[in-house]
Order: structure tokens, then C-alpha cells, then sequence
């Protein structure tokens, strides 16, 4: 990704505050809007390729669910040794797959191919697949919605096979639960972004984007059939973490 354009989206106070989409306006600013809202986002991408490197198999699909501009599928395929291994990237917003489209035209292509596929995750097949990639994704899907997908990525994963799934934690001790909401404010803050800001945001992903706790991904996932799930990064409210088939 090269183009930088700084987000302001919610710079303005506004009267009336919509919630939030992956509309062209976000795609404009998506990362650097990323970056400085979500800790440790780089750091998580980087690993993400050092991950697919090591669980990509021969003749096997590598899925990046809810892929935006691409940065998942870009670390995948920078470190895929795995032979005829692909991967597809899958997004339900098509200004974000237009742009990814084009990150793709200009990028040297060293290894697995990438299949844009735009489209809602919950709809597509997830078959002969060695790595699941929902980074910072299943937090947008409806509660009631994600076991089922778990479950088809599940059945979709080939022995040995692995699900990387980053997302914003809830936390059920009430005193924990604030202090990490506030530590988030103020890496926010340290970024650059005003109270304002921060705060216009929270409201527009009211609702929108809804995090659960890492216990309760680990029993769903374990419950769907994952030997384990475990942490492998934390900073503050966001977390990633891998499970095995
Ligand atoms: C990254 N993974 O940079 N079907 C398809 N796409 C969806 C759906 C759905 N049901 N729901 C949301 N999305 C990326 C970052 S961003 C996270 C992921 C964030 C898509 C949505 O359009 C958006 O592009 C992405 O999931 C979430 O590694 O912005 O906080």
C-alpha cells in the first residue's frame, strides 16, 4: 500500500452521526486509519505472513475473509513456500476491492496467485483450505451469525490446517473492561487523533463493530471442533489469535 491519505473522517463535529461503512470515504483513508486506530495492526499483518509461510500446504487455498485493501494477502503471498498454493480474498465492500484490484496490477508477483472475490463472507465456500485469515473481521458480523461461519471454515480447513483470527476484545471484569477502553483512547490520542474524534467514532461503530471476549472465542471455537485456540498477540483491547484443526 502506498498512498497515505490521512484520515479526518470524523475531524468535523456532526450533527447527526451515521454508522459506520466501508464506503468509498473510508477506502481513501483506510490506512492509514488502521494503523493509527487498531495497536499493533503492522505488527500483526508481518506475522500473518510469517504464519502462512509456516501452515500453507502444497496444492491448498489460503483464504483472507474480510480482506480490504489487501495487506493480509500481500504478507501471505510475500511468504508462501507451499507449491501451487493460492489465495483468495474475499471482501463484501467493492470500493475496497476496487482499490485492492489496483494495489494488485502494480505489485510484483512472487509466489501464490490472489482471486479478488467480492462478495459476503457468510456466502462463499471455504474449501481446501491450509490458512483462514478473519483479521478484524468477525467483529463486524452479527452475533448470531458466527458460529456458522466458523463451523464452514472449519469443515473447510484440511488437517493440520489453521484459522489466524484478530479482533477488539470486551473484557468481563468491569474494571479491566474501562481502563483497556481508555488505553485505547489514549493510543488514539498519541496518534494523533482529538477527543472528537474518538469520540464521533466510538458512536458510529456503535453497534457496528461488537467484541466478545477472548474466553468466548475460545470455547466456540474449541465447541466447533479446534484442538486449541491461543493468543499469540495482545495490545491493550485487540488481540490475535490462531486456532488449530
Ligand atoms: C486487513 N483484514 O487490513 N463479508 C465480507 N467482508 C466483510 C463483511 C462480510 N460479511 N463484513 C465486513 N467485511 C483487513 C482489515 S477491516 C477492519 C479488515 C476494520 C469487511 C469490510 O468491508 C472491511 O473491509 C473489513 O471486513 C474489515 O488486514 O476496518 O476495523
Amino acid at each position: 500500500m502506498t498512498s497515505q491519505t490521512k484520515d479526518s473522517l470524523y475531524s468535523q463535529p456532526l450533527g447527526h452521526i451515521d454508522s459506520f461503512v466501508f464506503d468509498d470515504h473510508v477506502v481513501q483513508v483506510f490506512p492509514d486509519m488502521i494503523e493509527r486506530s487498531v495497536p499493533g495492526y503492522q505488527t500483526i499483518i508481518t506475522a500473518i505472513g510469517l504464519l502462512a509461510g509456516r501452515f500453507a500446504q502444497n496444492n491448498s487455498v489460503c483464504y483472507d475473509l474480510g480482506c480490504s485493501l489487501g495487506a493480509a494477502s500481500f504478507a501471505m503471498r510475500k511468504n508462501i513456500t507451499a507449491e501451487n498454493c493460492h489465495i483468495i480474498a474475499v471482501d463484501n465492500s467493492a470500493p475496497m476491492l476496487g482499490r485492492f484490484e489496483k494495489f494488485l496490477k502494480t505489485s510484483q508477483n512472487t509466489s501464490a496467485d490472489i482471486t479478488l472475490l467480492c462478495a459476503n463472507i457468510q456466502d462463499i465456500a471455504i474449501e481446501n483450505a491450509s490458512v483462514v485469515v478473519l483479521n478484524f473481521t468477525l467483529q463486524f458480523l452479527p452475533l448470531a451469525d458466527r458460529a456458522q461461519l466458523l463451523e464452514k471454515i472449519y469443515h473447510g480447513l484440511l488437517p493440520n490446517g489453521a484459522l489466524i483470527i484478530s479482533e477488539k476484545l470486551a473484557f468481563d471484569d468491569a474494571r479491566q473492561q474501562a481502563m483497556q477502553i481508555d488505553l485505547h483512547h489514549a493510543f488514539k490520542k498519541a496518534q494523533g487523533y482529538s477527543e472528537m474524534e474518538i469520540s464521533q467514532k466510538r458512536t458510529a461503530l456503535e453497534n457496528v463493530l461488537i467484541p466478545e471476549t477472548f474466553a468466548q472465542h475460545q470455547q466456540r471455537l474449541t465447541s466447533i471442533g479446534f484442538s486449541s485456540c491461543e493468543l499469540w498477540f495482545q495490545y491493550f483491547n485487540f488481540a490475535s489469535f490462531i486456532a488449530l484443526k
